[in-house]
């Protein structure tokens, strides 16, 4: 982590700032996740609808749709937004997409199901109001005095690969239909710059506390999360959930899902450049521990799930440890230890980590560690 490609060993923060994190956002870049564009194309924000009696009256809810557009086309997105009503002054975000639609967060019959879901082949049960409900746990956020932000992922690029055409991306100037480029973004860059887009919108609200935004991502999109996170230093949290291989997961150890298996399976998420190291990881210029590490000197926690063999657990801890030696250049505390944490006890300094029990999913109990975390980091 700490030596520059030609060599030389980064011992200071100006190094480290203007050499060696530059190098590293530049090789993921090419080699695992993309090139994100810098043409800034237009967005427009319209609030269909605002509840001030949301969740029992605790919050205030707000749909707000983001319109994209470019070459001609556009595509809609919906963010919904539960501000808490009993504040004070500004308050922290917490901003996550979710898989099937804003409807499925939430019980509440106001919530608009999300635009995307017309591309999406959901089955009736899995598109059903409130289906995810247990992954939101809007209730505690809000009683902790945190805003929550979500939108369907699949509004930024439907989550398949011959929906390329129907996602952001085909907004773009130089989009080519027929192909891509061996180094250009694919749908984890892409949600990745989607969730740029919120906080754009978000910095500029007058509740929110712009120096309290905390990105929140579950597996694909714990590794969108990351990935946004080292590009946006407007995060100044930023949270993996069992994100595994192409997240926080050393791809190195080839343990669980291996980088063949997840190219072969979604060939749309990481640029093409990533497949020539399908089965020969070793030849990979970093692993995915020099990911985690661009987030200092703000704030990772990583989580993963005991029965989630296939985001190899351990290989999560370790590369959350082997940034440890990022936060020590800062003079901060990274999780100081090799050794893996029993479930349910976790890490939190400067980086934090747990193991909980149970299955691939985001529970209850990583919610009260998450706002754990932020309350030490966000709250002032
Ligand atoms: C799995 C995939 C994982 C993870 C997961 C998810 O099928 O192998 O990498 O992304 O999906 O997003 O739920």
């Amino acid at each position: 982590l700490l030596t520059l490609s030609d060599g030389t060993r980064v011992t200071t923060v100006r190094q480290w700032e203007r050499r060696r994190r530059p190098e590293l956002l530049a090789l993921l870049a090419d080699q695992e996740y993309g090139r994100t564009p810098h043409e800034r194309i237009k967005v427009k924000h319209e609030t269909v609808a605002v509840n001030p009696a949301a969740l029992g009256g605790r919050a205030t809810s707000q749909q707000v749709r983001f319109t994209f557009s470019g070459c001609g086309r556009t595509v809609e997105a919906l963010l919904l937004v539960y501000v808490p009503n009993d504040r004070q002054g500004r308050v922290p975000v917490i901003v996550g997409y979710n898989y099937n639609g804003n409807q499925t967060t939430t019980l509440e019959e106001d919530v608009l199901p999300s635009p995307s879901l017309r591309w999406m082949d959901y089955s009736e049960t899995a598109q059903a109001r409130g289906y995810q409900q247990s992954r939101w746990d809007y209730e505690e956020a809000i009683g902790r005095g945190y805003a929550v932000a979500t939108m369907c992922y699949n509004d930024i690029y439907p989550d398949k690969p011959s929906l390329r055409d129907e996602s952001v991306a085909a907004l773009f100037s130089d989009y080519d239909a027929e192909g891509v480029a061996p180094d250009e973004w694919q749908a984890l860059g892409v949600w990745a710059w989607g969730s740029s887009r919120i906080a754009d919108y978000l910095v500029r609200q007058s509740w929110v506390d712009r120096h309290g935004l905390a990105l929140l991502g579950h597996s694909r999109q714990g590794k969108a999360a990351l990935w946004a996170g080292a590009q946006d230093k407007r995060f100044a949290v930023v949270i993996s959930n069992d994100s595994g291989c192409g997240g926080a997961a050393l791809s190195k150890r080839a343990f669980g899902e291996t980088v063949a298996r997840i190219t072969h399976s979604f060939p749309h998420w990481f640029c093409t450049n990533f497949n020539a190291y399908a089965d020969r990881e070793e030849l990979l210029p970093f692993d995915q521990h020099a990911l985690i590490s661009l987030m200092a000197p703000r704030h990772v926690y990583v989580a993963s799930a005991e029965d989630d063999a296939w985001a190899d657990p351990h290989g999560e801890f370790l590369a959350t440890g082997y940034a440890d030696a990022v936060y020590a250049l800062y003079g901060m505390e990274g999780l100081g230890t090799k050794q893996m944490p029993p479930v349910h006890q976790p890490i939190m300094h400067d980086s934090g980590y747990h193991i909980r029990t149970g299955k691939h999913d985001v529970t209850a109990y990583d919610w009260q560690c998450y706002l754990d975390f932020c309350d030490r980091h966000l709250k002032r």
